[in-house]
């Protein structure tokens, strides 16, 4: 099989159009069809198509979006809601935003089909607050779906009502996780909440609330058009489908790749062109930087949630940050350990001291200060972290640190006997 075959533009089928943000263009390659026969559907075959496609959370925990849909208690009196979480901060992370840009009606019309699948009449799109350019785009998108009788009452004659709030966020990387982003859309801090109970028994206004990635959601569309076995033929035995891989970093086309979950990094770099001229990869993240780092040796790893586990990491949000061997490995751990200093919500102990103390360790060690010892009190530190916080981000912020001193301890130790970094700064194009 050549690589060129792997990619798999469905997501991504019409993002070289012409305004392929406008509704008319949607509706020209096919848009509002799936909503249209979905809106004709008994709701419980909606959910069984989802389940049966396999879909599986695309925002980096992978949970089966069908199963999750069929959480929602139906005799349940309060009303249902769905959320999307667009709240996109993971760093490297670049899938969710291109693709709200370049297809928000593609958004909308999974909004639609799943909203009517879980009988939700009210719809929020929480879009990460500092994107200000994507907000714009999703609420101009709604306001052309208004118009068109694509939202609000009776819908394509269904006698279906839905109404959607694009909702900017207040610039908390906190407010990805699923809780907090519902203390935000409630007017409060965005703080995570305890679980159980889960979203989808006590969620938004203490009701019913699915929350699905906006790739998750993006992906409903297909499965309605094309079947549940089509979505299912594509990717791995438990990891199906086709996603967003979004590569950065020393490679020479960056962008998003969408291709079957299961490709590897080897064909991904292919179709990117190679790791810049020259040059070697050296470590690379599968999902952002809160899934342990991969070396080389990982080329051929399957990034499916399967495979990815069995190396040790996560798949994550599949951003792949790829840095060549002019990369300081300890300079760039650091860099994402002051991003997570930065954005503890301060509500576990843990987290909020714990960041702050890793920050401090780090940073000596980057500047070449301490002994090997630090190097242990560093593993320590992350162990009274990992496991111990109240939510995903204190565990996230020990990934990088763990794995880098596993696969680098060498490095390390050569900051301690250089007195310094021993990379020469104006050889790096990443973290300068
Ligand atoms: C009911 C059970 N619900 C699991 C739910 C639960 C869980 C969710 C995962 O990932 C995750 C998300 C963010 N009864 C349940 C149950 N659940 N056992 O399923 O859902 P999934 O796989 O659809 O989520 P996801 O979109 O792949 C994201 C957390 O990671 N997170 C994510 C940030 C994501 C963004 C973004 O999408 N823009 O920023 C950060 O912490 O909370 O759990 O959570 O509710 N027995
Ligand atoms: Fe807040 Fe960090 Fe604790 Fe999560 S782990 S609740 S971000 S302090």
């Amino acid at each position: 099989m050549s690589t060129i075959d792997t990619l798999t533009p469905v997501l991504t089928d019409t993002w070289d159009a012409e305004r392929s943000w406008q509704l008319e263009t949607y509706e020209a390659h096919g848009g509002y069809r799936a909503a249209r026969t979905a809106l004709g559907m008994d709701q419980d075959a909606i959910i069984a198509a989802v389940k049966d496609s396999g879909l599986r959370g695309r925002g980096g925990a992978g949970f089966p979006t069908g199963m999750k849909w069929g959480f929602i208690p139906q005799d349940n009196p309060k009303p249902k809601y769905l959320v999307v979480n667009a709240d996109e901060s993971e760093p490297g992370t670049c899938k969710d935003t291109p693709l709200m840009m370049a297809s928000p009606h593609l958004l909308l019309e999974g909004v639609i089909i799943s909203s009517y699948a879980i009988r939700a009449n009210r719809a929020f799109i929480y879009v990460r607050g500092e994107i200000l350019h994507v907000i714009r785009r999703m609420q101009a998108a709604v306001a052309e779906a208004y118009e068109k009788g694509y939202l609000g009452k009776d819908i394509f004659g269904s006698g279906y009502e839905l109404e959607v709030v694009v909702h900017a966020g207040a610039g908390a990387y906190i407010c990805g996780e699923e809780t907090a982003l519902l203390e935000g859309l409630e007017g409060r801090r965005g703080q995570p909440r305890l679980r159980p109970p889960f979203p989808a028994v006590a969620g938004l206004y203490a009701s019913p609330t699915v929350i699905n990635n906006v790739e998750s959601i993006a992906s409903v569309p297909s499965i309605i058009e094309h079947g549940a076995d089509w979505f299912a033929s594509m990717g791995t035995e438990k990891s199906k489908g086709y996603g967003i891989f979004s590569l950065s970093g020393h490679v020479t086309r960056p962008g998003q790749y969408e291709a079957p979950l299961g490709i590897t990094l080897r064909e991904l770099i292919d179709l990117a062109g190679g790791i810049r001229e020259g040059h070697q990869l050296k470590f690379w993240t599968p999902g952002g930087s809160s899934t342990p780092l991969l070396t080389d040796e990982h080329l051929d790893v399957p990034l499916d949630f399967e495979g990815v586990a069995g190396v040790g990491s996560m798949l994550g949000t599949r951003a792949l940050q790829l840095f060549d061997e002019t990369t300081c490995v300890v300079r760039a751990v650091l860099r994402w350990t002051e991003f997570y200093k930065h954005e503890s919500c301060g509500k576990c102990t843990p987290c909020r001291e714990g960041t702050w103390w890793l920050v401090q360790t780090l940073a000596a060690l980057e500047r070449g200060e301490g002994s090997e010892a630090d190097l242990d009190l560093l593993l320590d530190q992350c162990d009274n972290i990992l496991g111990r916080s109240f939510c995903a981000l204190g565990d996230g912020a020990t990934s990088p640190i763990s794995s880098s001193i596993q696969y680098f301890r060498e490095e390390y130790l050569a900051h301690l006997t250089h007195g310094g970094c021993p990379f020469d700064p104006a050889a790096s194009t990443v973290f300068a």
